[in-house]
């Protein structure tokens, strides 16, 4: 399998599983990912989802060898290309907290993957490759839309095109993630995270990335109009009923994440 999906109480981890190509993507590790997203999505007791690869790797992007250029000429990448941006889509636009926990290098399409997850954790001694420049590409799944918003113009088009090696920790620094944290804790702290995620508002959750990705395109006049009527859709649903009573009567609130 070159995804495993382990289920815990209240949230999914999804393991990227080719441990000896570092989790290069290949066709079928796509269609496990978008797979275990599209199960992930439908089942209501999956309140949020952890990232994350199998063995020392996070994910080496693209599978190369089967990109290469041989004598029939370039191989369709238009095609290839289509199924990560359908992948890209579905974790930004998925209504669930997607924790990604970085356990080593995440190269090329590997990294941009990781910057579509909403929070990302990664080991100290992981680190992030903008590889594209490397084999004659571009950055590809959102690499060039993200890179910028995350770092800014001048630190992204550098990782770009010197494709040089981020290290966790200055890779917090930069804001490209939410934390680096020390190796042997990174899937303590996912876990703890991912629980912590599954017991809140996962609907609120869920209209608050949809906020964040329409904030991008919006001016502020219609951000306001939006978050308007996404906080309306979030003060209907019982968590928002509980959260406020949960507060007044001085109690944790039991959210269900329901709608
Ligand atoms: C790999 C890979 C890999 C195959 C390691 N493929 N085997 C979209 C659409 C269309 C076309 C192309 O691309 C894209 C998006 C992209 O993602 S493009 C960017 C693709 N990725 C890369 O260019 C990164 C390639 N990998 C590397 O540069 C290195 O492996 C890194 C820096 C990630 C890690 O280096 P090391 O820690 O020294 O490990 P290694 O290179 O020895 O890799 C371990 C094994 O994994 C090795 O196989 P072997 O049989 O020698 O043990 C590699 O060949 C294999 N591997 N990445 N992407």
């Amino acid at each position: 399998m070159t995804v495993l999906v382990e289920k815990h109480a209240g949230y999914r981890q999804i393991t990227l599983n080719r441990p000896d190509r570092l989790n290069a993507l290949n066709t079928a590790m796509h269609g496990g990912l978008m797979g275990a997203l599209n199960e992930a999505e439908a089942d209501p007791e999956c309140r949020a989802l952890l990232l994350t690869g199998a063995g020392r790797g996070f994910c080496a992007g693209q599978d190369l060898a089967d990109v290469a250029v041989t004598a029939d000429g370039p191989p369709d990448l238009n095609a290839v290309l289509e199924r990560y941006n359908t992948l890209v889509r579905k974790l930004r636009s998925i209504p669930l907290p997607v924790v990604c926990a970085v356990n080593g290098v995440a190269a090329g399409a590997g990294a941009n993957l990781a910057l579509a997850c909403d929070i990302v954790l990664a080991g100290k001694s992981a680190s992030f490759i903008q590889a594209f420049s490397r084999i004659g590409l571009i950055p590809d799944c959102g690499g060039t839309w993200f890179l910028p918003r995350l770092v800014g113009a001048a630190r992204a088009r550098a990782l770009a095109i010197l494709a040089q090696p981020l290290p966790a920790e200055r890779a917090q620094e930069w804001g490209l993630i939410w934390q680096a944290v020390d190796d042997d804790q990174l899937m303590a702290e996912a876990h703890a995270l991912a629980a912590r995620l599954a017991g809140q508002a996962t609907i609120g959750i869920a209209l608050t990335k949809r906020a964040f990705d329409a904030a991008e395109t919006n001016a502020l006049d219609a951000q306001l109009d939006l978050e308007r009527d996404l906080q309306d859709e979030a003060g209907h649903t019982p968590d928002y009923a509980e959260g406020v009573r949960a507060f007044i009567e001085k109690r944790a609130p039991n959210f269900t994440g329901r709608r």
